[in-house]
């Protein structure tokens, strides 16, 4: 019989068809979809977030156990549309304008999909006029702007600038590698997180206060 806990575990190892197995058979068995989410699928990648920050796993094992996740969300996500359950928050990212770098930017996308934040990725060398329509478009909780060279962080601070121009009310969240809790603060940014798990814990934080 499958079990929540089974189902977690298979997403921590990324086995892709097992996590979709059991979602599938959790369903059937008339187990709550939003209890499939959070004490299943969530909570996998709850465990692999921790995992990452403590460098007991790296980045490929990310991707893997992403991936399983994703994939038992195509299942899920009807199902959880038809009970009209949705994040309670929306999450924009994107990386800062001239800047191509996505490898970080999409590990925290992910992480925040898998901590049940709606997220909407711009991709990569977006503009702050493209930040501020789309946070105004999804009213957004967080918008997360990710930066990897040093000569974009102004972009990174001209993006905070236009979002307060504009009075966003959404929480900036910035990181990348360049980037420190130092220049968060010197830019207006509202937190700062410097790895993808950590991310999370920062918007959670971040759309409480
Ligand atoms: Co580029 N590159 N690159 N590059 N590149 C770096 C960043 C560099 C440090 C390499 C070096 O010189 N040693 C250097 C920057 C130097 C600097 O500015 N100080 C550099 C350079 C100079 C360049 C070019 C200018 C090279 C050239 O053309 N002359 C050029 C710029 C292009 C552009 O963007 N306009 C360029 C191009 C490229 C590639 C296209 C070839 C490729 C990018 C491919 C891609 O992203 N799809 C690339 C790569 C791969 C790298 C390195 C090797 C790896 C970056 C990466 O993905 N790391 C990098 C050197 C290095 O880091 N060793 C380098 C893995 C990733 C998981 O880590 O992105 O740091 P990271 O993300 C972390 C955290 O930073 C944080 O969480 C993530 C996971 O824990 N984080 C956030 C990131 N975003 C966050 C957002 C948050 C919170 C946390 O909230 C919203």
């Amino acid at each position: 019989m499958a079990d929540l806990n089974a189902l977690k575990e298979a997403v921590i190892k990324g086995d892709r068809a097992g996590a979709t197995k059991l979602t599938k058979e959790l369903l059937a068995a008339g187990t709550p979809p939003k209890a499939v989410l959070d004490e299943g699928l969530v909570a996998g990648m709850a465990v692999v977030g921790a995992r990452f920050k403590k460098n007991e796993v790296f980045v490929p094992e990310v991707l893997i156990a992403a991936r399983a996740m994703k994939e038992a969300m195509t299942i899920l996500e009807p199902v959880l549309v038809k009970a009209g359950i949705k994040p309670a928050h929306t999450a924009i990212i994107g990386t800062v304008q001239g800047d191509l770098h996505d490898i970080g930017k999409n590990l925290v996308a992910m992480m925040w999909k898998g901590a049940n934040f709606g997220v909407v990725d711009l991709g990569t060398n977006v503009s702050p006029q493209r930040f501020v329509d789309a946070a105004q478009e999804h009213k957004a909780s967080i918008v997360g702007l990710s930066s990897l060279l040093t000569t974009t962080m102004p972009a990174m601070k001209q993006a905070v600038v236009a979002l307060r121009a504009a009075n966003v009310t959404s929480k900036i969240l910035i990181g990348g590698a360049p980037v420190t809790q130092a220049f968060a603060q010197e830019i207006g940014a509202d937190g700062y997180a410097p790895d993808a798990a950590s991310a999370v814990d920062v918007a959670k934080k971040l759309v409480t206060t």
